[in-house]
């Protein structure tokens, strides 16, 4: 069931997150996270996990490096695991230390652009129409060049497969279609906020599968 490789990742977000502070490198983080994900019950055949931390957060597929975590940093981690044969996927960004103005401003777009797609998604709604909603947050705002054109995926027993959301996707959303929200600011030499939740598509509306907390976090 792809409900249990998404509490999989859950559970491992809250013990990740204890993990997380100044000194300890991306890579360290990365494999603790792959370490939790296995002890929680995951296959042990990793798919490349996303842990990147500071000005790497604005890279989209960035591997996590030795790069050592300092004060002020945004932690990016965008990661799943395999249960069954069936994928999870989801993204949270964190702070260590006090958030700025300013990560606190990008954060709170961006947690509404995931609000607004996530109260959209239904059976029988446009993917493209999803993107809209995700894009006009950001209109009238300096932020609105950093919003990437790829906001979610269809995710089972690949990471990436239908529908896709984006401005020029033909796919229409689905009951029974499992798929991720994932609207994204990425600023070269600043860095990405990325929240990326796992939807089951309904009739009515959409079940998140991703138990872990939206809210921003303060390490
Ligand atoms: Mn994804």
């Amino acid at each position: 069931m792809p409900a249990r490789g998404v509490d999989i990742a859950s559970r491992s977000f809250d013990k990740i997150i204890k993990d997380i502070r100044i000194g300890i490198t991306e890579k360290e983080l990365a494999s603790r996270l792959s370490m939790y994900m296995v002890m929680e019950g995951a296959a042990t055949k990793p798919y490349g996990n996303i842990l990147i931390s500071g000005p790497r957060t604005s890279l989209l597929h960035g591997i996590p490096s030795s790069r050592a975590i300092g004060y002020g940093d945004l932690v990016l981690m965008d990661y799943g695991c395999q249960y069954h044969g069936y994928l999870s996927d989801m993204t949270r960004t964190v702070v260590v230390g006090r958030a700025t103005k300013k990560q606190r401003e990008v954060y709170g777009l961006e947690q509404r652009m995931v609000e607004a797609v996530e109260a959209f998604l239904k059976d029988g709604v446009s993917a493209a129409e999803a993107y809209e909603e995700s894009r006009r947050i950001l209109e009238g705002t300096e932020y609105l060049p950093w919003h990437y054109t790829g906001i979610g995926h269809g995710v089972g027993m690949f990471v990436h497969e239908t529908p896709f959301m984006s401005p020029v996707s033909k796919d229409i959303v689905r009951a029974g279609n499992v798929m991720t929200v994932e609207p994204g600011i990425y600023i070269p030499g600043w860095g990405g906020i990325r929240i990326e939740d796992q939807l089951l598509i309904t009739e009515t509306g959409n079940e998140n599968l991703i138990s872990a907390t939206k809210e921003l976090i303060e390490i």
